[in-house]
């Protein structure tokens, strides 16, 4: 079967695995009415079951910390779509890699191996933990979402594209900040001129037309609000809590990355130039015309409001 592979790119601690899982959750339960089926292999499936538990299962009132060691391992997610009850046609490699790799502390191979990841993946989602980016007027932003380092990655790793790509920058732990108009376009603000270098780099003139970049703000919990941060010898500890004790898991939007990844794989299927990197996917759809049907419905369920935006190469989403 033909491969993708995306990846999950961010520090330690920052949200990835969650973000994984939250958009498998959602797809499941928001794909009802299309006729899709995302199949996690036994291992992922393992995985995604416990995780998706943690997050249901959150205290009233916990902490996070981006400086945290990483309990887990390279961990890849592999995911098979297709037409419900048939055969699936194309599967889905998401890369989720220990944050801490990004670390000075880590060896040099396992930072290899994220730019390695990301040169093989059409995708990638860049997880941004908010409340650094927003709150102390984005005191804690550099320390823990490290923009600087992975604005220097796609400096080595996004030359010469052959081919396009799409990077989701995808701001989690987000809920407090998309309470009212005014706040969401602040976070929109504080995104692009937390990651302005990013962003410039890929508006220059030989990305633009390559890469496609959106914001899709997931709500992964949904009823979990930042509170405040408080510091424990100079280390930040960001202390979240629930809005009420019985207040039920409730994530939001959370399947919009997936969405904008398969309108842009559609895309690509309908372009049907040569490119290397994406050969199999002139072909993906051709004979089953109730997939192309069904990844059309999916497709069109891409926001672009209330925080969502396409901030460059719209043309590569185009699927009218
Ligand atoms: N407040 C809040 N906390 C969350 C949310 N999602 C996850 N968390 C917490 O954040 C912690 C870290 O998230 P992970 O998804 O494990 O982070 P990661 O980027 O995969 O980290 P590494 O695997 O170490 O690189 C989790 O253990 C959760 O308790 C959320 O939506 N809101
Ligand atoms: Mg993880």
């Amino acid at each position: 079967m033909n491969e993708l592979k995306i990846t999950m790119l961010g520090p330690s601690g920052v949200g990835k695995t969650s973000l994984l899982t939250a958009m498998y959750e959602q797809f499941e339960s928001n794909i009802g009415r299309t006729n899709l089926q995302l199949t996690p292999d036994l291992e992922s499936s393992a995985l995604l079951q416990e995780r998706l538990a943690q997050l249901q299962n959150l205290p009233d009132s916990f902490e996070t910390k981006g400086w945290m060691a990483s309990t887990e391992n390279y961990r890849s997610f592999v995911f098979d779509l297709g037409k419900k009850g048939a055969m699936p046609s194309l599967r889905l490699h998401f890369q989720d890699y220990p944050g801490e790799w990004h670390e000075s502390k880590s060896s040099r191979e396992d930072k290899e191996r994220i730019d390695n990841f990301v040169t093989e993946s059409a995708a990638v989602l860049i997880a941004i933990d908010t409340p650094a980016l927003m709150e102390k007027k984005g005191h804690w932003h550099a320390q823990i979402n490290r923009p600087q380092q992975i604005t220097n990655l796609f400096q080595r790793v996004y030359r010469e594209l052959e081919s396009p790509r799409l990077v989701i920058l995808a701001p989690v732990r987000c809920e407090k900040y998309l309470q009212t108009e005014a706040s969401t376009s602040k976070l929109l603000k504080c995104i692009e001129e937390g990651y302005a270098k990013l962003l410039e780099l890929f508006r220059s003139q030989i990305l633009l037309p390559k890469v496609v970049v959106v914001v899709t703000p997931v709500q992964t919990v949904g009823s979990v609000l930042f509170s405040r941060i408080e510091e424990d010898e100079g280390k930040p500890l960001f202390i979240f809590r629930k809005t009420s004790h019985d207040a039920q898991y409730n994530p939001s939007d959370s399947e919009q990355p997936l969405r904008y990844l398969l309108r842009f794989l559609l895309r690509l299927h309908l372009d049907q130039r040569q490119w290397r990197f994406f050969n199999f996917l002139r072909k993906w759809l051709d004979l089953d015309k109730e997939l192309k049907a069904a990844v059309e419905e999916f497709a069109k369920g891409c926001k672009t409001t209330d925080g969502f935006e396409v901030l460059q190469g719209e043309t590569w989403l185009n699927i009218s």
